[in-house]
């Protein structure tokens, strides 16, 4: 089964890999799992759509790495941004080229970032041509960091929730040092401490989780309201994204089945969720950053 395309390309000093990296985060791409060793070190980029494209006969006159993006104008002056903040004058107008139309129904520009790496970027002329219908988050949380607050009511079940968050954030990618897991007493705390973590801005999302038993809950419906809200609140007030995984339950059977044995383990689909919406909240936030280098 085919996942992905993955182009290595060899960057000459330490020193450009560090700018590199710094221009494909500002661009909006999504950081995947690197790795580091005595050998040598390598940070990888995530794009949506990928396509391996063989030629016969005339090679068509482009750097072999090519992007395509949206907004071409408004990444051709992010790039520039970038390029001046980083090279002399003379330097940037030599390695940027002015986005020009291809024979192929597209515009393009090309940036030289040094001995080897050459990179275009592209826009085709047809609006349909590749285009996502929406901006969609990607489920890499590699480099964010997540805090999980977890209610310590109903332990048999929060700590199974746990795991399926820590399985998620794991598989994803997430290192665990990137991982912060706040326990509190109940479902009634975990409002205020996801809010307290959401405003210190160091994570990218909140995953709460904790278990409302219905038979075994004084004010049910009251406790199960005011949580609900107040994780809302804190997402809506902090701008962070708040994943709901608070089950809701008759019985502690019907909660066991959310939390792993039958219905599917919620803690991971919370996760995930924070993954996705850590994702689109990064993607959101370059979006406007393009606009408002553009405007
Ligand atoms: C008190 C209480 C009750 C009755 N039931 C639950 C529950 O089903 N799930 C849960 O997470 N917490 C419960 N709690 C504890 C409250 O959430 C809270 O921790 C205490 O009332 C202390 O403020």
């Amino acid at each position: 089964m085919i996942k992905g395309l993955t182009t290595v390309a060899q960057v000459a000093s330490e020193e450009a890999f560090t700018q590199l990296g710094d221009l494909f985060r500002v661009l909006g791409f999504e950081q995947g799992k690197g790795w580091n060793d005595a050998t040598g070190k390598g940070e990888s980029f995530l794009a949506p759509l990928g396509n391996l494209e063989f030629v016969t006969g005339r090679m068509p006159t482009v750097p072999s790495l090519l992007v395509e993006v949206t907004q071409l104008d408004a990444v051709h002056a992010a790039v520039e941004i970038w390029l001046t903040a980083h090279r002399r004058t003379e330097d940037v107008a030599a390695s940027l080229s002015a986005p020009t139309l291809t024979h192929w129904n597209s515009r393009l520009f090309t940036v030289d970032l040094g001995p080897g790496l050459s990179l275009g970027f592209w826009e085709s002329e047809n609006p349909l041509h590749n285009k996502p219908v929406a901006i969609e988050g990607d489920l890499s949380a590699a480099g964010k960091r997540f805090a999980i607050v977890v209610a310590r009511w109903n332990a048999v079940i929060t700590d199974r929730l746990l795991q399926g968050s820590l399985d998620a954030l794991h598989r994803s990618g997430c290192a665990k040092t990137d991982i912060e897991i706040v326990r509190v007493p109940g479902a009634w705390e975990i409002p205020s401490a996801a809010r307290t973590l959401a405003e210190t801005r160091r994570f990218a999302g909140i995953i709460t989780l904790g278990v409302l038993l219905r038979g075994e809950t004084a004010h049910y419906e009251a406790i199960y309201n005011e949580v609900a809200r107040g994780i809302g609140q804190s997402q809506q007030d902090t701008g962070v994204p708040h994943a709901f995984g608070v089950l809701t339950c008759e019985t502690l059977e019907q909660a066991l089945d959310r939390a792993g044995l039958k219905a599917g383990n919620k803690g991971f689909e919370a996760a995930i969720a924070a993954i996705e919406m850590a994702s689109i909240q990064q993607k959101l936030s370059v979006q406007q950053q393009l606009a408002e280098v553009k405007a």
